[in-house]
């Protein structure tokens, strides 16, 4: 896009973020030392995804390329893998609680600052359409369990039974020990939060999940709760989480994250304070993962983990890759 034509789309000539300098600038914005310098191109749009997730950005990226919004991006990303049942972390397909039921966790978070949220729901293969119609069409944030579903039939979605073959055979081997000990990267993997910036840079991002496996039932991570597995502040960026959501919660990892950076952290070094704040609450012992990933106002991204295996996918107009993300333990 041309520069004129995004700087007029994004209001910047009126507010001013990329061309009025500092001393013009409202209080708000100068004290954003992420606030975009003049003259420095951003990178948007963009979209970024937790783990190795090519065909849910390429469909998020067909949204922004399309001069689609942020927030359409993120949705219509993150519907790929719930419903996708090969993915059995996230939506169809996903492992069950301990008692053979899937439920599913879900957040969306828009530039304005407005959210939506479903916990513990079951039978709706769309968790996160659920949680945007909350946040548009309800005066809530959160709906959990069956209100939350019977508010997704309510909208339309058809009752559909989660539990595949593949997950109920799993689930029903695992009972033989009955054992809870999530196996990093391997058992829980594959959560999906994305972030996008769209081309008048607004900002979005959605968190979408079928939780631990095997958990208690009722039992809710950080996924769905705004702060934790997921945040957005579209005058500093965005960041959201996976792993053991408990340790998430915890830190309120995803909000600490984004403060850092409004504090004058790149997205790299936020996501490793967020990471290290984890580790600290459990003395440093590291026998679970977390990853992060995240996102400034420029399109910089950066990414963190505690054990190596985690990596984001990326999308801009440069093309699409996946990032190994740094980690604490070292391979
Ligand atoms: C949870 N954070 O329910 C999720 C699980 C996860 O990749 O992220 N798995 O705690």
């Amino acid at each position: 896009m041309k520069r004129r034509k995004f700087l007029k789309r994004s209001g910047a000539l009126t507010t001013g973020l990329a061309t009025v300098p500092l001393a013009a600038m409202p209080l708000s914005s100068q004290s954003l030392p992420n606030s975009l310098p003049s003259g420095d191109d951003p990178v948007r749009p963009i979209v970024i995804c937790t783990w190795d997730f090519g065909n849910a950005t390429a469909k998020a990226w067909e949204v922004l390329a399309n001069d689609g919004n942020a927030l359409d991006a993120v949705e219509q990303g993150v519907m790929i893998e719930e419903a996708d049942e090969d993915n059995q972390t996230v939506g169809m397909g996903g492992r069950p609680d301990r008692d053979g039921r899937v439920s599913l966790d879900a957040c969306i978070m828009d530039a304005k600052g407005n959210c939506g949220a479903v916990l513990a729901m079951e039978n709706i293969v769309h968790p996160i359409s659920v949680a945007r119609a909350v946040m548009e069409r309800t005066p809530h944030v959160m709906l959990a369990g069956k209100g939350a579903e019977r508010f997704g039939y309510e909208l339309g979605f058809k009752k559909t039974d989660l539990l595949t073959k593949k997950s109920k055979k799993e689930w029903v081997e695992w009972q033989k020990t009955a054992q809870y000990k999530p196996v990093i990267n391997i058992e829980n993997h594959d959560t999906i939060g994305m972030l996008a910036i769209d081309a008048t840079g607004d900002i979005s991002g959605a968190c979408t999940t079928s939780g631990m496996a095997y958990k208690m039932a009722g039992r809710v991570g950080d996924s769905p709760i705004i702060g934790a597995g997921l945040f957005v502040d579209n005058e500093v960026g965005a960041a959201t989480a996976t792993g053991v959501g408990e340790e998430v919660v915890r830190t309120v990892g995803s909000f600490l994250i984004v403060e850092l950076m409004r504090q004058g952290k790149s997205p790299q070094e936020a996501c490793e304070e967020g990471v290290r704040r984890i580790l600290k609450k459990n003395d440093d012992k590291a026998d679970f993962q977390i990853g992060f990933i995240a996102i400034n106002k420029k399109g910089d991204t950066g990414s963190y983990c505690i054990h190596p295996g985690f990596s984001y996918r990326s999308y801009t107009k440069e093309g699409h890759r996946n990032t190994p993300s740094d980690s604490y333990i070292k391979v």
